[in-house]
């Protein structure tokens, strides 16, 4: 075990391409990357505070046909159920997971890229029978530590699977063991995840359990997305947030 965490560390590094060249070039976000010339969806550094890289998964192809919308920076999966997403809150401060496969960007790196510019996000979903679907958020930023991570989103467009998010706008993050949300007891430790939970914890839990399908054991606590399924039982096989800056 200890081995492959080894090796699947040196393969991200070794799969990875920094774009910061002899000019000094250090890209921001994704955006940058891709401007630069990288059309190829992997792994690459980018710098959203000063000269600390950042190792992210860059998402070079969309199925718009506009060009502007490629050079998405990943800030969170999940696919395979590899990865433990019921972490503490220095995990879901810093980052965890493996870049290539499942993780998340961690909420500093978040705050980092959000302060200064305006970004917009997407969330992709897919589940277990292929069907996918997607919701775009046209605003997306993350508040600082001293409040809470604060979740800022706004501007929903449907992709198919509805709006599950919007109702979390203006939430702090939370985690098993750091309570930040409204409600009387942890929505972390009622629904096993992390995230910008409501007064009434959630109506997606994206850091949920990986349920591999349907499963109605303990109620809410997959990685569900309501609007699409229109239940809290149907766990998805995959979902992604991305953001991207607008110009
Ligand atoms: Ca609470």
């Amino acid at each position: 075990m200890a081995m492959t965490v080894f090796v699947t560390a040196l393969l991200s590094v070794f799969m990875g391409f920094t774009v910061s060249d002899s000019n000094g070039f250090k890209p921001f976000d994704c955006s940058d990357v891709y401007k630069s010339g990288q059309t190829v969806s992997g792994i690459y550094s980018i710098y959203p505070a000063g000269d600390v890289p950042v190792w992210v998964y860059c998402e070079m192809v969309s199925d718009g046909k506009d060009e502007d919308k490629r050079g998405w920076t990943v800030i969170q999966r999940r696919m395979d159920g590899t990865i433990n997403f019921y972490q503490p809150w220095n995990q879901y401060k810093r980052g965890f997971g493996n870049v290539e496969g499942e993780h998340w960007l961690g909420l500093e790196n978040m705050y980092q890229l959000t302060r200064k510019n305006k970004y917009m996000l997407r969330v992709d979903l897919e589940d277990f029978t292929g069907r996918k679907g997607f919701a775009l958020y046209s605003s997306f930023s993350v508040g600082p530590e001293a409040d809470g991570y604060k979740l800022h989103v706004s501007g929903f467009k449907d992709g198919g699977a509805g709006d599950s998010l919007s109702n979390h706008n203006g939430q702090k993050f939370t985690t098993f063991d750091k309570d930040q949300d409204p409600y009387e007891k942890n929505c972390a430790k009622e629904f096993l995840g992390a995230f910008w939970y409501t007064a009434g914890c959630h109506y997606t839990n994206p850091n949920g359990m990986y349920l591999w399908g349907d499963d109605n054991t303990h109620h809410a606590i997959g990685d569900v997305w309501y609007s699409w399924k229109n239940n809290f039982s149907t766990a998805l096989k995959s979902i992604s947030m991305k953001i991207k800056r607008v110009s």
